[in-house]
């Protein structure tokens, strides 16, 4: 595979949708081809898996049917979306991936970092992103953005402990892996987020060209 494969990661309301098309608007503009998609997601059979996933329901959804729905998301994702756009050498800039699996399943449901780990490898092979930008901020930061939308989704309505756990699962990962990732501080204003992303610029622009 010859493309770049780029992650955005954070707890709720982290600025990751908004910051995916700052960014994908200024590689564009230096001529890099990108793709913009999302998880779970980024198709229409994976979007359906999606609306399962988000939409509140009467009926509880046990922990292993939201790991294994995830990942049968992510799995037509990869085939019909992800795997032909990084051969075509294309820029894939992807709203969560498998780092959101460690954080949410694992961190916040408390789901086994092994099992989670062995679905990785059986969905996915070896392929990992090869740069992840983590939106860090406080929980009731990005939870009020996202409560100032509206109706909360079966996720937004978890507790406080839950989020807690997702955000420093997500921490705990990138000090793990401080090559992988670029952690920005997502409670700033969207003016200083952005300048931060754009001081990442040059850094992309080298390994978009690769
Ligand atoms: N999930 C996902 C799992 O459990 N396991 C998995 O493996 C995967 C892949 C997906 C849910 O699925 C779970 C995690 C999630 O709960 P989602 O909608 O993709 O749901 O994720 P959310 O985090 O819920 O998406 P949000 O839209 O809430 O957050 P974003 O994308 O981080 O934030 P964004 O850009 O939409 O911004 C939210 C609001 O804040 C404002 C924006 O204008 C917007 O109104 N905003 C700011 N305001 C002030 N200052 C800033 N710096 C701002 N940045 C953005």
């Amino acid at each position: 595979m010859s493309g770049l494969f780029i992650t955005l990661e954070g707890p709720e309301g982290a600025g990751k949708s908004t910051n995916r098309d700052y960014l994908a608007a200024r590689l564009s503009e230096q001529g890099i081809e990108v793709l913009l998609t999302r998880e779970p997601g980024g198709t229409p059979l994976a979007e359906r898996v999606r609306e399962l996933l988000l939409t509140p329901s009467a009926e509880p959804m046990a922990a292993d049917t939201e790991l294994l729905l995830v990942f049968a998301a992510r799995a037509q994702h990869l085939a019909e979306v992800i795997r032909p756009a990084l051969a075509r050498g294309s820029v894939v800039l992807c709203d969560r991936f498998t780092d959101a699996t460690y954080a949410y399943q694992g961190g916040g449901r408390g789901l086994s970092v092994e099992r989670i780990a062995q679905l990785e490898t059986f969905v996915q092979g070896e392929l990992r992103p090869d740069l992840t930008l983590l939106f860090d901020l406080p929980i009731e930061v990005g939870l009020a953005r996202a409560a100032a939308r509206g109706r909360l989704d079966r996720f937004e309505q978890e507790g406080r402990s839950f989020f807690e756990a997702v955000r420093q699962t997500y921490l705990e990962r990138a000090a793990q892996a401080p090559s992988r990732y670029r952690i920005l501080d997502a409670g700033q204003s969207l003016v200083q987020v952005q300048s931060a992303l754009d001081a990442l610029l040059p850094e992309l622009l080298v390994r978009c060209r690769g």
